[in-house]
């Protein structure tokens, strides 16, 4: 029978997903949201010097080229003050609440209450552990080249700190959470082998397959949890960098199911506070190995 137009553009427009050959060919500059333009309802919508600030850093994301050292940023007492504060009561909580591979990662970085880490020395130290790297990126950047960064064991990370208002969560992600929620997780081989699936995944597929693929890396990199000896744990970097999202995936609020990457999975959610849902996964090998089959599916759909 005779194809429509319309549904042979629908086709073309399937299979013209050029993939990235190199993470040069990743672009890091188109950026959803946060970054230098904050919402109304951000903690630091009416702090004008704040603004200003998020704007250098932005720039300073913007010009950075693949293969230079990531330039370092002198932050202001008040950022390192913030900093200091998440660090000092995330750190309360961890060795109840963290996953034994964070325990473990979480020594080799030296954080300190007085310093901010530089994303330069944590990526090279990244790249003794696991050989993975950290790209500085102004905001929340699409999903795709997102997700293809992760293809090429590359971690996009923002460089801004917080607004000193509301330590204990933000909306949005900043330094803190990359620091603490993603980096110790990137020195463990096992984990960066099921996050590489999730980004060799998404060079093939097509939007409608980049926005479950963007589901399944919230709901078990952002804000995952593992169990452990009976006990549930979190490897989730939403959870391990938030004091308060830390408490609520104790608490008896969230409903916690078994995660399956051919489900159907929820609308994410971070503009209204806590998770009410979250993912458990058995292992990170379990989790790989089933990843591994959506993975595979995908390529033959
Ligand atoms: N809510 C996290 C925090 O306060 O550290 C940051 C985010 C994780 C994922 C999206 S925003
Ligand atoms: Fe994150």
């Amino acid at each position: 029978g005779a194809i429509s137009t319309a549904s042979l553009s629908e086709r073309v427009q399937q299979v013209s997903v050029t993939p990235p050959a190199s993470l040069r060919e990743v672009d890091s500059g188109k950026i959803l949201g946060f970054g230098a333009d904050l919402a109304e309802d951000h903690p630091g919508f009416r702090d004008g010097a704040y603004k200003r600030r998020r704007m250098d850093i932005a720039t300073l994301a913007r010009s950075h080229e693949v293969g230079e050292p990531i330039p370092e940023l002198d932050y202001l007492p008040e950022e390192i003050a913030t900093w200091g504060t998440v660090l000092r009561e995330t750190s309360q909580l961890y060795p109840t609440h963290a996953c034994q591979e964070f325990l473990h990662t979480f020594p080799l970085f030296d954080f300190r209450e007085d310093r901010v880490p530089q994303l330069e020395a944590m990526s090279s130290i990244l790249r003794q552990c696991t050989g993975w790297q950290i790209r500085p990126v102004a905001g929340l950047l699409h999903p795709r080249d997102f997700l293809n960064g992760l293809a090429f064991k590359t971690f996009h990370s923002t460089q801004y700190v917080r607004h000193h208002s509301r330590p204990m969560y933000t909306p949005e992600p900043d330094v803190c959470h990359e620091l603490l929620g993603h980096v110790p997780m990137l020195a463990d081989p096992r984990y960066c082998e099921m996050v590489h699936k999730i980004g060799l995944a998404s060079l093939h597929a097509d939007n409608k397959q980049i926005w479950h693929l963007t589901k399944i890396y919230w709901y078990t990199v952002e804000f995952g949890l593992i169990r452990e000896h009976g006990e549930i744990r979190a490897f989730g970097a939403g959870v391990l960098s938030s004091y308060g999202e830390l408490e609520n995936m104790r608490s008896e609020k969230p409903q916690i199911l078994g995660f399956d990457p051919f489900a159907v999975l929820p609308k994410m959610d971070y503009k209204s506070g806590y998770q009410k849902l979250y993912y458990i996964l058995d292992s990170f090998d379990d989790a790989a190995t089933k990843l591994g089959a959506y993975c595979d599916k995908l390529q033959q759909a």
